[in-house]
């Protein structure tokens, strides 16, 4: 080897070393924000899963309250409303007999128990999503901006029926602009 090729294989070595170190730093720190979104993300729920739940020793406790009796949709301002979800097999009250109708922009906090057995509510067209559980009851809010039919459907297989446990939300209106 002579001295110019010594001369070139040093600066070719040193131009690829920035390269690497700035490629290392960029792909550790892509690595870093995928990892720090994912962490938070999850922490924050989305906005949407069900943070807390009640637990009652008894499993046929929920079934038995009063706010599971009747219509099960209840107003607690201009235009929000509690609505208490009672699965059993196979339909969900409110939604399957009697569809649940609300006003577009209806600010709503579900309450989800199951009278039976296990039950996925999910309405389809939102991230609403958790599981009906006998003894417990789980809650998740949703802003309905858009006026429209949605359908609760069950989504944890729950017997003969499973797939025609269907209910309906009729949200009402024009949206706002
Ligand atoms: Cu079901």
């Amino acid at each position: 080897m002579n001295s110019t090729t010594d001369a070139f294989d040093h600066r070719f070595h040193a131009a690829a070393q920035r390269h690497e170190r700035a490629w290392v730093f960029i792909s550790v720190a892509m690595i870093a924000v995928l990892f720090i979104a994912a962490v938070y993300l999850v922490v924050h729920d989305y906005g949407v899963v069900a943070k807390t739940a009640r637990i009652y020793a008894d499993p046929n406790t929920p079934a038995t309250l009063a706010d599971f009796q009747g219509s099960g949709v209840k107003q607690t301002g201009p235009n929000s409303y509690s609505v208490y979800e009672m699965g059993r097999i196979w339909s969900w009250t409110p939604g399957t007999a009697t569809p649940l109708t609300l006003p577009v922009g209806a600010h709503v906090t579900f309450y989800v128990t199951s009278g039976d057995v296990l039950h996925g509510f999910e309405i389809q067209g939102t991230s609403i999503n958790l599981t009906a559980i006998p003894g417990v009851v789980g809650h998740v809010s949703y802003t309905f901006d858009k006026p429209g039919t949605y359908y609760i459907i069950c989504n944890e297989y729950c017997g003969a029926g499973h797939q025609a446990m269907i209910g309906k939300i009729i949200i009402t209106g024009r949206a706002h602009a």
